[in-house]
């Protein structure tokens, strides 16, 4: 399978001020680009062509270091676009809300949680939360590493590598992951993700 860059399901400029266009345009437009492109070019010749993405990420997974940086980075980012919606944050669906206070306690408690796995992410990577043995958990990943290879289904993550809000937040991570889970989550799409998690 040839992996794709999709187009932004929302204009450049729809999450700002969270969000700036400027920092849509190259995050989409050249880093995931990027991924795509490398991707493609180390799976030419691999036992991997032709399978699926997620095939891809965990089959590659400590055993093809490039192609499996490149392919994880490319399903993150191919979900993240869709992890977010203008005027997101609101309202989260009731079985999805009902899981989260099950698992969390309450709704804060689980942001809080949530802000915190980004904040203490050393470095590159990636806050999760994740789909594991029947529960909703928080994890942090790095680089490109993500919830798959441990078994996980992802059902919302946030991107920490710097090209994801140096332009916006310079050094305030902690500011850009409020703003991810108060203002960009696009809940409904979790929702279907935690749906599909537990069938
Ligand atoms: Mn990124």
């Amino acid at each position: 399978m040839e992996l794709t860059l999709p187009a932004l399901p929302y204009a450049y400029d729809a999450l700002q001020p969270y969000m700036s266009k400027e920092t849509l345009e190259y995050h989409h437009d050249k880093h995931h680009q990027a991924y795509v492109t490398n991707g493609n070019n180390l799976l030419k010749g691999t036992e991997f062509e032709g399978k699926s993405l997620e095939a891809i990420v965990t089959g590659s997974f400590g055993k093809n270091a490039g192609l499996f940086n490149n392919s994880a980075q490319h399903f993150n980012h191919m979900h993240f676009w869709k992890w977010m919606k203008p005027n997101g944050g609101g309202k989260i669906p009731g079985a999805l809300e009902k899981a989260l206070i099950d698992s969390f306690g309450t709704l804060d408690k689980m942001k809080e949680d949530f802000i915190q796995a980004g904040v203490t992410q050393f470095g590159s990577g990636w806050h999760w939360l994740t789909v594991q043995n029947g529960k909703i958990v928080i994890t942090k990943t790095a680089n490109g590493e993500n919830p798959l290879v441990h078994g996980g289904k992802p059902i919302l993550g946030n991107d920490v590598w710097e090209h994801s809000y140096y332009i916006d937040y310079r050094n305030r991570r902690p500011d850009y992951c409020k703003a991810f889970i108060e203002h960009l989550v696009n809940w409904e799409y979790v929702a279907e993700l935690y749906e599909a998690a537990i069938k």
